[in-house]
């Protein structure tokens, strides 16, 4: 599934990001950025030893929830990976939303500061983290299709869901959004 948000392409699809061709890829990491499971784990295995070492390097003190930091992508057929901190899911009332809304938007402001065209995303905080998968689509969706509204930037933005429920919760909500709006 696809949508066009002014210049800029939207699309949903099934698979494994760590497979993606494009200039960033996004991992879903800890506030430590110490690595982990989930697309993590895959992110840093596929990617080889140049991305931790990076981390360590140019971001000591970790990554604060709701924002990301760039690295480059190591073995991966990108250029860059950016690191997003999403929230634990605590029930809703914690800020939630804002933060989980505030790492997709800073990953787009990454993609615009190194030039990216195309940027893969996972499904942020809805593994290890609890995210309600269908409020996690609605929030993540609509704030990257602001930041498309507002900025006409990337080019592509693709969501890489790692299964068809995932897949299903995500194309519902990107279906109301769009025609909501
Ligand atoms: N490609 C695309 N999506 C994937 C892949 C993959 N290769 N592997 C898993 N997913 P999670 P979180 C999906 O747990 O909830 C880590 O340990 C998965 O099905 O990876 O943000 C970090 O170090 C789910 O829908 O991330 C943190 O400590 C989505 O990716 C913590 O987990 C996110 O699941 C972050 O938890």
């Amino acid at each position: 599934m696809f949508a066009l948000i002014r210049q800029s392409r939207l699309e949903l699809v099934q698979g494994d990001i760590t497979q993606q061709q494009v200039d960033a890829i996004v991992n879903a990491a800890n506030s430590e950025l110490a690595g982990g499971g989930g697309v993590d784990g895959a992110i840093h295995r596929a990617g080889g030893p140049q991305l931790m070492a990076e981390t360590d390097r140019l971001y000591p003190d970790g990554c604060q929830t709701g924002s990301a930091v760039a690295t480059g992508a190591g073995r991966l057929n990108a250029r860059f990976v950016f690191h997003a901190v999403g929230p634990i899911w605590e029930g809703g009332h914690s800020g939630e939303p804002a933060l989980l809304a505030g790492a997709y938007r800073r990953c787009l402001e990454l993609a615009m500061e190194h030039n990216c065209q195309s940027v893969a995303f996972p499904a942020i905080s809805t593994g290890v983290y609890g995210y309600p998968k269908n409020r996690a689509a609605e929030t993540s969706l609509a704030a990257v299709c602001a930041f498309l509204q507002t900025h006409n930037q990337p080019a592509l933005v693709r969501f890489v869901l790692f299964d068809a429920g995932t897949l299903a919760a995500y194309s519902q909500a990107l279906e109301t959004l769009t025609r909501d709006s």
